[in-house]
């Protein structure tokens, strides 16, 4: 059946003149790296559920990581949270890791759960606060070392609630001093990616509140901090792929965590609530890595495509795979974009016809192309039914309840 409806597929794409070899190498290149703490047990501020099967400890949640990975393809690499993910030896998680043919990716440093940062990390006014947040960030740099991470992804939960309650401008100016302290104990082959988001827990104002705080910051750093996108970390309405074909463009384009949001940073599976918007992130990605200027190619080239959910309600290893999916099938249908159709239309001034040739891409069924891309990679067609037929989340049953939670 699939085969019949690939080579339909096939056909259709060659009479529009797209490279399909081209879109299946790349398809097979697409790397998305999964988050330790999308295992582990996680809830909202009303609850935190408990699952049974959920891993124990960090090596456990390498062993889920490992699962989705083996599975998709497309897994290699995992983010890690310190202190959730502390270890006697990093070395051994790393080893860990590598036995089971995946890597440690992002580092995240965790300015946000001690009672000393109620009032801010880096921001604070008390200067031994910003002294032992600045430690915490110095620490995971070498971190990083031991398990041989080039990402530093930075968030930080630090603002106010209420006008007057700090200064904002000093605040700022403490916060660029503990980055570039962080900056300059990277190694040459590190990158700092700062994230941003416009409200909580500060109601009031946020230090690193939007992409243009964050991009000034990184821009005052040097080539290697850059801006990370947290699809969730905007206000109702704001246009993502906007900002980031602005970042692309400055070559400030880091990395995405990605998830959905309805309302708030709500954490839902990515491309479950608007695909057309995860659609359009990647039709301006595809287009910068056909950028005429090289620097925005190799910045769309080297973009750390992350996953950033935390699964409440959801069974944590199947989410993963189905947000997975719904990122590739959302990439593959933006490979799909003819540019040069998009671009003459453009010339015209033929805005009816320019959005006809974005928006068709979307409307095209994908679901053959990526099977056989899997296929070819000797991997299961359809990777939500292999779960299920794994008999994995059987044997995870044994963990019990009450295992790891942020
Ligand atoms: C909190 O909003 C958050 O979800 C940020 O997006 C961080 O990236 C993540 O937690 C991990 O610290
Ligand atoms: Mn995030």
């Amino acid at each position: 059946m699939l085969d019949k409806a690939y080579s339909v597929f096939e056909s259709q794409q060659k009479a529009r003149g797209i490279n399909l070899n081209e879109v299946k190498s790349r398809l097979k290149a697409f790397k998305i790296e999964t988050p330790s703490w999308g295992y582990g047990d996680s809830g909202t501020r009303f609850k935190v559920f408990q699952r049974a099967g959920v891993p124990r400890d960090p090596f456990e949640k390498l062993d889920d990581a490992a699962m989705v990975h083996q599975l998709t393809g497309a897994c290699p690499t995992v983010a890690i949270h310190i202190p959730w993910d502390k270890v006697d030896d990093f070395q051994e998680l790393r080893r860990h890791a590598e036995n089971q043919g995946l890597t440690i990716g992002a580092v995240n440093p965790n300015l946000f759960q001690d009672d000393d940062y109620m009032l801010g990390s880096i921001t604070n006014s008390d200067v031994k606060i910003r002294k032992k947040a600045l430690d915490h960030l110095l620490e995971c740099v070498d971190i990083m070392k031991e398990v041989n991470s080039t990402i530093l992804s930075l968030w930080f939960a630090d603002g106010t609630n209420y006008p007057g309650q700090g200064h904002i401008r000093q605040r700022k100016q403490w916060l660029e001093e503990a980055l570039k302290s962080t900056y300059r104990a990277l190694s040459g082959d590190m990158r700092m990616l700062i994230e941003y988001k416009f409200f909580e827990p500060g109601f009031y104002h946020t230090d690193l509140a939007d992409w243009g705080m964050a991009f000034t910051a990184a821009k005052k750093l040097g080539p290697q901090a850059q801006v990370l996108v947290d699809t969730g970390h905007h206000p109702q309405g704001t246009n993502v792929a906007h900002i980031v074909a602005c970042l692309l463009d400055e070559t400030k384009l880091g990395g995405f965590h990605f998830n959905s949001r309805k309302y708030a940073d709500d954490d839902l599976i990515a491309g479950a609530i608007d695909p057309y918007e995860l659609f359009l992130i990647f039709y301006q990605i595809s287009e910068a890595q056909f950028d005429g200027k090289q620097d925005v190619r190799h910045t769309a080239d080297n973009i750390s495509f992350m996953i950033d959910q935390s699964h409440a309600i959801e069974p944590k290893i199947p989410a993963m795979i189905r947000t997975v999916m719904n990122i590739q099938t959302q990439y593959a249908k933006a490979l799909l974009v003819s540019h040069e159709e998009v671009h003459a239309a453009q010339e015209k001034n033929d805005v009816l016809e320019a959005e006809n040739a974005v928006r068709k891409a979307f409307e095209m069924d994908v679901t053959s192309l990526l099977a056989a891309v899997r296929e070819e990679e000797g991997l299961p067609a359809d990777p939500m039914t292999a779960y299920k037929e794994s008999g994995y989340e059987e044997k995870i049953a044994v963990r019990g309840v009450g295992g790891s939670s942020w």
